[in-house]
């Protein structure tokens, strides 16, 4: 077969992966916009994606019951030893699990078409950029990475005969035996799921999904996984984190970069339009920021991806204005339910709940129907360049030099609105010791409180105690340039239940309170965590929030944080002696700040 590619170690893998996948056909995907139509079209011929009436050029597809979500439990960072994934990830040994997951490739694209698909992670030729070429046996993922990252020729001329690429291998892991019908989600059991990587040659593998992250190899397996063992390598860092900017009435410009956990409002805050009067944000990123310290000794921050993948449930005009109007046009649905005019509707979109629409798993629904219309994880793909607040420095190749990191999580009880680190190790002990209740972002048990830290623990892809270190060599190398460290929590709640803090535009309020630390306009109150707002300090004006919810939202109860300790101290046992001690000794400190 003819392969129009020059890269020579391209050309190879694309040869090697035919032989062992067996495909019916190859196509080398070019990016552009017929290539997009041609196989949405054959998408809808198939009946596997569902054309929305109410949205121009917008599908909706529906998964296979079993395949709604990451799957953490079949990911694996495989390195030769087991130490250096480390104790937050599944490991198998190279040898074992390529043998395994051979076995499982061979012949697995029988009947299919199996599609090159060359993406830039960054803008082309950036220096914080990076290529992959993802092979895979989906139509679905090649909408999709057309949308998520630039695909096409530009990428392949950029790698010339030469250029470095990671290769994401992908396949649904549904052969086509002669004459048999297709489903409209193939997909593997879950015990043959398989999300591999494999750190020290930059190789991702993955095998019997076909959903978000299991199968956008260039989203969670190459832009955190492999990114941040890369990161690690040459002295820069792939994160968790959303991008934004924030600009004061002054037009002074901040740019944040935050870490939550999947499903924790990273996509809301990224798209925020600030309750202060006067003050305005840009959106840059809402999941992944690569960032390296610059010429001037700053950390610069560039968003790898070109889309959001983000959760549809609980997206409202209410809670993000900006991102359903992102929504309007060219956006690919999947597992929302589709309402009888043509549209797709999910819990949360509306206040008035369709009568009737037809549920994620394809069948009819109405509000009496004891499940869910749309799936709690189902999502929306949507180019970034739609959203209406999207900076214009979103693409720069330089990126945006960050000020202010926040950390956070979902945590009912215990952790106050905001408080601020004392210093960099401080803000590293208190990004290690993030905690957050588990959403439906992963397939496994919800509203398990598991520490997660730097909102990395799915993401991390090599040994998270390594992976702190490294946290600390970047304050090292910052010093006084490094961007000053938060924490937040916007969902504590009272004894009946209810959010304390209304959250989503209403987190301007603690975004401006940041602003005017960093510029030092305003002093903090110092407690034995960290350093807290003087409530006349938070901007609240217009907000109808009574005092005591106020009083709670910046408390600081010694005796719950006391009762943390002992988890704090198990989860850093887990890493053994490669925690650094740095780190315990920010743990020793705490203890003595809270009396013993
Ligand atoms: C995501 C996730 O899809 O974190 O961004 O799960
Ligand atoms: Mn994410």
């Amino acid at each position: 077969m003819e392969i129009p590619i020059k890269n020579k170690r391209l050309a190879g893998w694309i040869r090697e992966v035919a032989e062992l996948c067996t495909p019916e056909d190859i196509y080398v995907c070019n990016g552009s916009r017929q290539e997009y139509e041609r196989l949405m079209r054959m998408m809808v011929d198939s009946r596997m994606a569902i054309p929305l009436k109410k949205r121009p050029n917008s599908f909706l597809f529906r998964s296979d019951p079993s395949d709604v979500a990451r799957v953490e439990d079949r990911t694996y960072i495989s390195t030769p030893s087991r130490e250096d994934a480390g104790p937050t990830n599944n490991w198998i040994e190279p040898d074992r699990l390529k043998k395994t997951m051979l076995t499982l490739y061979r012949g697995c694209m029988k009947g299919r078409t199996m599609y090159v698909i060359p993406f830039s992670m960054g803008p082309i030729g950036s220096p914080m950029s990076k290529i992959g070429v993802e092979i895979s046996d989906s139509p679905y993922v090649v909408v999709n990475m057309h949308i998520m990252t630039r695909v096409g020729n530009r990428v392949i001329e950029a790698l010339g005969e030469d250029g470095d690429f990671v290769p994401c291998l992908h396949s649904i892991g549904a052969p086509l035996s002669e004459g048999q019908k297709d489903s409209l989600w193939p997909c593997a059991p879950m015990e043959k799921k398989y999300i591999s990587h494999f750190p020290e040659e930059n190789l991702i593998w993955s095998y019997g999904s076909g959903y978000g992250g299991n199968a956008l190899l260039g989203k969670k397996c190459m832009g955190l996984r492999i990114a941040s063992a890369m990161a690690r390598r040459e002295g820069w860092m792939a994160e968790h984190m959303l991008i934004l900017r924030l600009i004061s009435p002054e037009g002074r410009r901040y740019h944040i970069a935050a870490a939550f956990p999947s499903a924790c409002g990273k996509t809301n805050l990224a798209m925020i339009q600030p309750s202060i009067p006067g003050w305005r944000a840009e959106c840059i990123g809402d999941d992944i920021a690569w960032m390296r310290i610059g010429d001037d000794g700053r950390l610069y921050a560039i968003n790898p991806e070109s889309g959001f993948f983000g959760v549809a449930p609980g997206t409202s005009y209410e809670t993000n204005s900006v991102a359903m109007e992102t929504l309007r046009e060219n956006v690919i649905f999947t597992n929302c339910a589709l309402t009888d005019d043509g549209d797709v509707w999910w819990e949360g979109m509306t206040d008035d709940v369709p009568s009737h629409a037809i549920d994620w798993r394809g069948n009819d629904w109405t509000p009496e129907s004891p499940g869910d219309a749309a799936h709690p994880n189902a999502r929306f793909t949507a180019p970034v360049s739609q959203c209406p607040i999207i900076s214009s420095d979103w693409d720069n190749p330089d990126g945006v030099p960050i000020d202010i990191f926040i950390f956070g999580g979902r945590r009912s009880t215990v952790v106050p609105l905001v408080y601020e680190a004392f210093n960099w190790d401080h803000g590293v002990f208190m990004g290690a010791t993030a905690s957050s209740e588990t959403t439906a972002a992963n397939i496994g048990a919800i509203g398990n409180l598991r520490y997660d830290p730097f909102a990395m623990k799915p993401f991390c892809g090599y040994n998270m105690a390594d992976y702190f270190k490294h946290w600390l060599d970047m304050g090292d190398r910052l010093r006084d340039k490094a961007p000053r460290i938060f924490y937040v929590n916007w969902f504590r709640k009272d004894g009946d239940g209810r959010f304390l803090w209304p959250g989503f535009r209403e987190n301007s309020r603690v975004l401006k309170w940041m602003c005017e630390r960093i510029d030092g306009k305003v002093d903090a109150v110092k407690t034995p965590i960290g350093l807290l707002p003087r409530m006349e300090d938070l901007d609240l004006k217009g907000l109808d929030i009574p005092p005591e919810d106020m009083r709670e939202l910046l408390s600081v109860d010694i005796s719950q944080w006391k009762a943390e300790i002992p988890n704090i101290e198990h989860h850093f046992k887990t890493f053994g002696a490669r925690l650094p001690d740095r780190l315990w000794r920010q743990l020793e400190e705490f203890k003595g700040r809270l009396g013993g």
